[in-house]
């Protein structure tokens, strides 16, 4: 299935249209911050998703942070770059195709999560009020995709 559908959340739904829509010159902050697009595709429906994250760079990667304010359960998004990690990264006028793993290493962990809070201070008040461990995951480029999505 090729078809995009469009998050039932409709803040999130515009932040998209407008990002996109303007070819990535509208629309690119949350709180005066930036954000970056990720392109997945749901892993039960086949569908394209695009999900508006902040955007945590550690040199040419991203790190990309399951949040979700804070909530008890990993966002949905979260199990469709378990199950296929090539994404599609929008940032600002620039299109990435890259793969994500979800990072479980502590050492690397600490490190990558201190660089997003740095980037997000709220992502910290977001761990401290969930017993869950919000996930982590890198993004790198992937020379070796021809295609994607
Ligand atoms: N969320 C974060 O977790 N971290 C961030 O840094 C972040 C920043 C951010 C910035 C701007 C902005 O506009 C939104 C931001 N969000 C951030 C919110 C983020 O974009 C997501 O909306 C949020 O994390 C919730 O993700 P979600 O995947 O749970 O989205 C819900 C609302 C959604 O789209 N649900 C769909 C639905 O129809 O209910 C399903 C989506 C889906 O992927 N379905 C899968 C499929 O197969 O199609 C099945 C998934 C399953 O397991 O059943």
């Amino acid at each position: 299935m090729n078809e995009y559908i469009p998050s039932p959340s409709r803040w999130v739904a515009e932040q998209v249209s407008l990002y996109e829509g303007s070819g990535g010159n509208d629309g690119t902050t949350l709180k005066d911050l930036p954000v970056i697009i990720v392109t997945n595709r749901g892993w039960r429906t086949g569908a394209i998703r695009k999900t508006p994250l902040m955007r945590v760079a550690d040199g040419d990667k991203y790190v990309l942070v399951a949040s979700q304010g804070g909530s008890p359960k990993h966002p949905l998004w979260y199990h469709n770059l378990k199950a296929n990690p090539k994404v599609e990264i929008q940032d600002k006028r620039e299109v990435h195709s890259m793969v994500v793993r979800e990072v479980t290493n502590s050492v690397e962990k600490k490190r990558l999560w201190n660089i997003a809070v740095e980037a997000y201070p709220p992502y910290q008040e977001y761990q401290e009020k969930t017993d869950r461990v919000i996930p982590v995951f890198i993004a790198e480029t992937n020379k070796h995709i021809k295609k994607t999505l």
